[in-house]
């Protein structure tokens, strides 16, 4: 395939080319695209090295993936022009995740989902690193509400919000001056901000209600009572998330342990005895959501559990579910 990365130069358009590389995609070309500033720069790609080009609709209308990692205003000025020159595009941004004409995918869960789908939406970080382990526990006992705390990166802010943490912690350490943010709305280093994205109406955020619109397409409960907060934390690039879930069949610690062993995209860490359980640290760099801390929650008797997540926000959060999308595009399947 001639595959083109658009936002080729921010932090996940760096993580899908290297993810394309590791789990050798079949490109036959490689494009990088991103803004005039960036446009002739030479970058070294594990598909040898390529110029970054300046984006415009016609440069990149001969492509035959286009893997958008722009804003939403972006991808929605230009993200129907490709689908119309034939372009397969897979979304990283939220402007096409709610349509219901656009497939709003995470492999594991719904890769039926897809279908023939030209344009393909990603979901919201916080949402695929959730769904990953949702999905099988809903199969196996049937979720009947959900209630979810997040514990962000930086890294959800782009490569701007991990350098602005960088910059902040070197600036109180080292300098010993106040932090100063521009990215987030309250210094992020030796902080925690219970804001991420606008506040809306309700008085959730965007982030939250992302949580909950998306969780609730992805896997088909268009019902299903999900509340979320959403915690900005001055970590780099794992999400965590804890989560909390009544369930209509009874469920026990291990029943729910080995449903999520079994899981695709999910690996049970899990041995407190021995200080092993989700963390950061260790979900960083790695594909699979770390899944611990498992136990019956005692609110909700047999009917309730509850977990701890951590899933790296750049991949499974973001390049890694991309090309898993794309690895599933009818095109690259093999004829029965
Ligand atoms: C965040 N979920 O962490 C957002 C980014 N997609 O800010």
């Amino acid at each position: 395939m001639r595959v083109g990365v658009i936002g080729a130069t921010g932090a996940v358009g760096r993580e899908l080319v290297e993810v394309l590389g590791r789990r050798r995609f079949p490109v036959t070309k490689l494009r990088l695209f991103a803004s005039g500033r960036s446009a002739g720069t030479r970058v070294e790609t594990p598909f040898g090295p390529v110029v970054i080009e300046e984006f415009s609709q016609d440069r990149a209308r001969d492509l035959d993936l286009a893997l958008l990692a722009v804003s939403g205003d972006f991808a929605k000025a230009h993200a129907p022009g490709l689908v119309a020159a034939g372009v397969t595009v897979v979304d990283n941004s939220s402007a096409f995740r709610l349509e219901d004409a656009v497939p709003l995918v995470v492999p594991e869960v719904n890769a039926a989902a897809l279908g023939e789908a030209k344009l393909i939406a990603n979901p919201n970080c916080t949402t695929a690193i959730l769904v990953v382990a949702l999905a099988p526990l809903h199969a196996a006992f049937g979720l009947k509400r959900v209630i979810v705390s997040t514990y962000q990166a930086a890294s959800g802010a782009g490569a701007e919000g991990m350098t602005e943490l960088e910059r902040e912690t070197r600036r109180v350490l080292v300098e010993g001056e106040p932090a100063r943010n521009e990215v987030f709305a309250h210094p992020l280093a030796f902080n925690v901000i219970p804001h991420i994205d606008t506040f809306q109406p309700n008085a959730y955020t965007r982030e939250e209600m992302k949580v909950t619109w998306e969780t609730r397409k992805i896997m088909g409960l268009p019902d299903l009572p999900i509340s979320c907060t959403a915690v900005r934390i001055p970590t780099m690039r794992v999400h965590a998330e804890s989560v909390t879930i009544e369930t209509l069949r009874p469920v026990t610690a291990e029943a729910a342990r080995a449903v999520l062993r079994a899981a695709a995209g999910v690996r049970v860490v899990d041995e407190p005895a021995r200080n092993l359980y989700p963390m950061p640290l260790t979900a960083t760099g790695q594909d699979d959501v770390e899944a611990g801390r498992i136990r019956a929650n005692p609110v909700f008797g047999d009917h309730g559990l509850d977990l701890f997540l951590c899933g790296d926000q750049l991949l499974k959060g973001a390049a890694l579910n991309a090309v898993q999308i794309a690895e599933r595009l009818p095109a690259l399947q093999v004829p029965a």
